[in-house]
């Protein structure tokens, strides 16, 4: 009996290795129905299942999964040959929910199967922050991307794109294929769960790259989707690796590729699609109907069970949160995952209102109470600090006051936090303040801005338990609600940049333009660096232009120009088309000077700074002289760093930040 089964066990791995050989007697080609003897590099949470089916990722977040072709493939870029190859798959995206799929695959062809140092997410785990773009990378990909990233300009989030050492696609167009019968194009969905066939072929005479798609029941159409001239020989090296890549992010897809079919001399082989795996059984338990009548009932119970199970088990994980013993004291501040993710539909793309350095934001609607709400949510992996900075941020929920943004809640799951903040109809003060669009901010609306923002100010610094230092005031932190009273947001905030794991971070907190000099030597925030951005956001509010513009004086020497060379009125807005209360504008100009000192034991406080605003009190008198000499104001160091930011203005803390950012994760 055991002789038997062993005798049988030997002859299906004879007949095995017979085809295997049988296939792979050329390196250069070669064909799979299904990877079981499949001599393949795996890397990352790829894995071949007993089916023989390619798992390149499962549904964990944030992983990437690898599968190469064992042996370099040869090119031949250097012989007189021209370059060809030509290669089919068949792929299956299976999303754990249809609209939630992430992040996407691609077919590479790579001089390395390191990829050790490439990060998940929109990465694809194909390179990182500080590789991609690089043409040292001789990377050549097709990406089947199911997640917009707009940092790699995607124009959707179901596309088929050509990616050379970048995932920002040298070309690429929504997923479909042609209909050779009805001589229009069908629209496809990647994740749509159901297996999809793509043939990617490249003749190196015409340089002529086509990308074709279709389902798999549908022969080869006859026009590609992509059809791009493009000469790879400058791109890739003679000995390359040929195979694929896949990654999941915040949001995560089962990625499969089911038989491979490769080719580089000549046409790939058709695969046989009754000789592929079949992908294991999703929710939608096809229900093959069982002839025995008294079993039908039964098995009908056991299916309800599984369904159910399953879809209680998908539920439990797609609301799965993270709490702590520590965070019960936060008890009332918690909202449930579940709440959030309906309020905001799922984080719908359309629902985003904002985006910073650590996420984005969005709007929502709270099912039960019909109240609206801003849900930021911040992607990070930073156990170790993510206790103290989510206890930080709780408790900043405790600090009330009518210029402040209030935090009503938040919610934690792995890698995520979700703040949530009240709605502001009326958006940030910087898109108002510099947009041509009627009706601006009159004088009397932006002076009321700037009182409120100091009075903000005044309550953090010198009214709370302890003092709290804002860090990064700029018009993109000042909110506006209906009634255009303002709000600061994100207080405490900055602190954030103190947790993550980028040394050069630590000690820069907030916006070039914004930073008092002291600030780019210590790295140390104080009150008096609060204030001074607070000065520079006095300008910007009289004066409705970025503290830097590129070909333009910096904003303050321009406003001491104007009153050296007699009316500091001149550097108002011209958008105010002279309507203001000359007094009141002459004070903002002048006190927002007063606010910049070089040495921030002259600059007033936020007290005094109210003081001046309400006319409590009167500003010292000086002249514009004293400005200009002994380095009195515009600390030309402060825009000497700013230049080797090379940025320009209010978008460079999150130019500065979205390293971390990226390097952890997002991209979606
Ligand atoms: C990015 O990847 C390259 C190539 O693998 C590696 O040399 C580099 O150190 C990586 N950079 C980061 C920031 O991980
Ligand atoms: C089909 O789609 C391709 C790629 O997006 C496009 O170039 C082509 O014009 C479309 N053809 C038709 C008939 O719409
Ligand atoms: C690419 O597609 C074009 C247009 O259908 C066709 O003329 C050309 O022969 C194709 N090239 C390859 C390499 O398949
Ligand atoms: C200047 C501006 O955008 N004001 C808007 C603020 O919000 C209210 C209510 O949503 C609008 O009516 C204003 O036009």
């Amino acid at each position: 009996m055991a002789a038997a089964k062993r005798s049988l066990h030997f002859s299906v791995i004879l007949y095995l290795c017979l085809i295997s050989i049988a296939i792979a007697q050329d390196e250069n080609q070669f064909i799979y129905h299904g990877f079981n003897e499949a001599k393949l590099r795996l890397g990352g949470i790829a894995n071949v299942l007993p089916s023989g089916l390619l798992q390149l990722t499962n549904i964990s977040e944030i992983q990437t999964g690898r599968a190469f072709y064992q042996f370099p493939i040869k090119f031949n870029i250097s012989s007189s040959q021209s370059l060809s190859f030509s290669t089919n798959f068949v792929f299956a995206v299976v999303p754990p929910e249809f609209d939630l799929s992430g992040q996407g695959m691609a077919f590479v062809i790579s001089p390395t199967t390191d990829f050790s140092k490439a990060v998940a997410t929109g990465y694809l785990g194909l390179f990182n922050i500080s590789n991609n773009g690089h043409s040292t990378n001789h990377i050549f990909a097709v990406e089947l991307d199911t997640v917009q990233s707009v940092e790699f300009e995607d124009i959707n989030g179901n596309h088929v794109g050509i990616d050379v050492n970048s995932l920002t696609s040298v070309d690429s167009a929504p997923a479909a294929y042609f209909s050779d019968k009805e001589g229009k194009n069908e629209s496809l969905d990647l994740a749509s769960g159901n297996p999809t066939q793509i043939w990617i072929d490249y003749n190196g005479v015409e340089k002529l790259l086509n990308v074709t798609l279709a389902p798999i029941r549908i022969p080869k159409p006859k026009k590609p989707l992509l059809s791009k001239l493009i000469d790879l020989s400058e791109i890739l090296l003679d000995s390359m690796y040929v195979g694929f890549s896949a990654s999941t992010g915040t949001r995560e897809s089962e990625h499969y590729i089911l038989g491979w079919s490769f080719n580089e001399t000549g046409q790939s082989q058709s695969l046989d699609i009754s000789k592929l795996p079949s992908l294991p059984p999703t929710r939608k338990a096809s229900g093959k109907t069982d002839p025995l009548i008294i079993i039908l009932p039964v098995a009908a119970l056991v299916v309800l069970i599984i369904i159910g199970g399953a879809v209680y088990i998908v539920r439990k994980k797609k609301y799965e949160e993270v709490s702590e013993e520590w965070e019960k004291e936060y008890g009332p501040h918690r909202l449930s995952y579940k709440n959030l993710y309906e309020a905001t539909k799922g984080f719908k793309d359309k629902e985003v209102i904002g985006q910073g350095g650590f996420g984005k934001v969005y709007r929502g609607v709270l099912p039960s109470s019909n109240v609206q709400i801003a849900v930021k949510r911040i992607t990070l992996d930073l156990d170790q600090g993510m206790k103290q900075f989510v206890a930080e941020i709780v408790s900043m929920g405790r600090l009330r006051h009518r210029n402040l943004v209030q935090l009503q809640g938040y919610s934690r799951r792995k890698g995520e936090l979700l703040l949530v903040y009240e709605y502001m109809p009326n958006g940030s003060l910087d898109k108002i303040l510099y947009s041509n669009k009627k009706p601006g901010l009159n004088w009397f609306q932006r002076f009321q801005i700037l009182r409120g923002v100091a009075s903000g100010l005044l309550y953090l610094h010198e009214e709370c338990e302890q003092v709290v230092l804002h860090r990064d005031i700029k018009p993109g932190n000042i909110l506006l609600d209906g009634d255009l009273n303002a709000k600061l947001g994100d207080f405490g905030f900055a602190r954030l940049y103190d947790h993550g794991s980028h040394p050069q971070t630590t000690n820069l907190v907030g916006t070039v333009g914004y930073l008092a000099p002291e600030m780019l030597k210590t790295g140390k925030a104080t009150t008096g660096t609060d204030v001074y951005a607070f000065g520079v956001c006095m300008l910007v509010v009289a004066c409705g232009r970025k503290p830097i513009e590129l070909g333009k004086e910096n904003l303050v020497d321009w406003v001491v120009d104007f009153w050296y060379r007699g009316d500091i009125l001149d550097a108002s807005d011209p958008r105010l088309e002279g309507i203001y209360d000359r007094g009141q504008m002459s004070l903002v100009l002048k006190l927002g000077l007063y606010c910049l000192d070089y040495n921030p034991e002259t600059r007033p406080s936020m007290k005094q700074v109210m003081q001046y605003l309400d006319g409590d009190a009167v500003l010292p008198n000086v002249a514009p002289e004293s400005f200009m000499i002994a380095g009195f104001t515009t600390s030309n160091e402060a825009y000497e760093t700013a230049d080797s930011f090379q940025s320009s203005g209010e978008n460079s803390a999150t130019h500065i930040f979205s390293a971390i950012d990226s390097s952890i994760t997002t991209g979606n």
